[in-house]
């Protein structure tokens, strides 16, 4: 059986891709990482959990030793919000992170999973129907260290035969851990100030078209990507992937159809608005498809049904 690694663990896709992956690769076979020292009760209880930052290659190699890791996920970012407060801060994490996972990867063997992100493309992409391979030209710094992230993993293939892939993440939609400082985080908040007070006031402009998925979807897209056929896979570290392109109006509307009361106002921040739009309308994802068979399942009226009935329950 594999030995899996997860980095940033506790993180809002880390969180629920470190428990699918002990259902399906054994609890013991999965270690959890993260800088946190207080990760979920249900993560700690479930399998080996280490304190790693990933700045510190050290570390991370001798838990990879320890545990005989095979398969690194690494989930450990800084999102593009906190990004442009911080940028030092995102270089160290998203660049430095990365090349210390790719050089343990090296070492020690293992194959690397890497999430990119809409945020890899920039004003002059082409917005609708964004090509697998276009012009990358992005202008904020989460954005630098996404492309720089793509072709350091292509690199490491290359130069060195690790089997890096990634994805090109929309703005993920969940209900078990939020997410922390992203521009496509509205998309979380809405559902539960729904579920909390029947109003939400957005950040992002009515009309602002965004790539989204549900939580489910992009995990079973890392799991799937990792384990496909290496053959098929032409691009490797950069797939996109996408369920659906959404404004704020539409998920609004979508609330409306199970709580008709909902209200929507809006409080525009410009940081995060310049963000969104640089960024893609919809993605072209047929390249995800052809090569290693990606198909989504939650649309936005199914994912709303989901959001809204979990919410409803975990909020009560
Ligand atoms: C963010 O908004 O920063 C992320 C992303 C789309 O990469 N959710």
């Amino acid at each position: 059986m594999k030995k899996i690694m997860v980095t940033g663990s506790a993180g809002q896709i880390g969180s629920e891709l470190t428990m699918l992956l002990r259902e399906l690769y054994g609890n013991t076979n999965v270690v959890a990482c993260g800088r946190k020292t207080k990760p979920s009760e249900k993560l700690l209880n479930s399998g080996p959990f280490e304190i790693v930052d990933c700045t510190e290659g050290g570390k991370l190699a001798a838990v990879v030793k320890k545990y005989r890791v095979d398969v690194i996920y690494h989930l450990a970012a800084i999102l593009s919000a906190v990004a442009e407060a911080k940028p030092a801060l995102a270089w160290n994490v998203n660049i430095n992170g990365l090349y210390n996972v790719l050089e343990v990867a090296r070492e020690y063997n293992c194959a690397v999973f890497t999430p990119s992100s809409i945020g890899a493309f920039g004003p002059s992409t082409p917005a609708d129907h964004t090509p697998q391979d276009t012009i990358q030209r992005p202008n904020t710094m989460y954005g630098v260290t996404k492309v720089a992230g793509e072709l350091l993993c292509d690199y490491y293939f290359k130069r060195f035969g690790v089997d890096t892939r990634g994805l090109r993440y929309p703005g993920i939609i969940s209900n078990e851990t939020l997410p922390g400082g992203g521009t496509t985080d509205y998309a979380v908040d809405i559902y539960y100030e729904a579920i909390r007070n029947k109003k939400y006031t957005c950040f992002l402009k009515a009309g602002t078209f965004l790539d989204m998925m549900y939580m489910p979807d992009a995990l079973k897209a890392a799991v799937d990507l990792m384990e496909a056929d290496p053959s098929r896979l032409v691009h490797r570290n950069a797939f996109n992937v996408t369920s659906m392109s959404v404004d704020p109006e539409m998920i609004a509307a979508e609330i409306r159809k199970h709580i008709p009361e909902f209200k929507m106002e809006y409080d525009i921040d410009p940081v995060r608005q310049a963000i969104a739009d640089s960024w893609p309308n919809n993605m072209d994802d047929s390249a995800a498809r052809k090569e290693w068979g990606w198909a989504f399942e939650y649309d936005l009226t199914r994912m709303t049904e989901d959001m809204l009935q979990v919410l409803g329950k975990k909020l009560k």
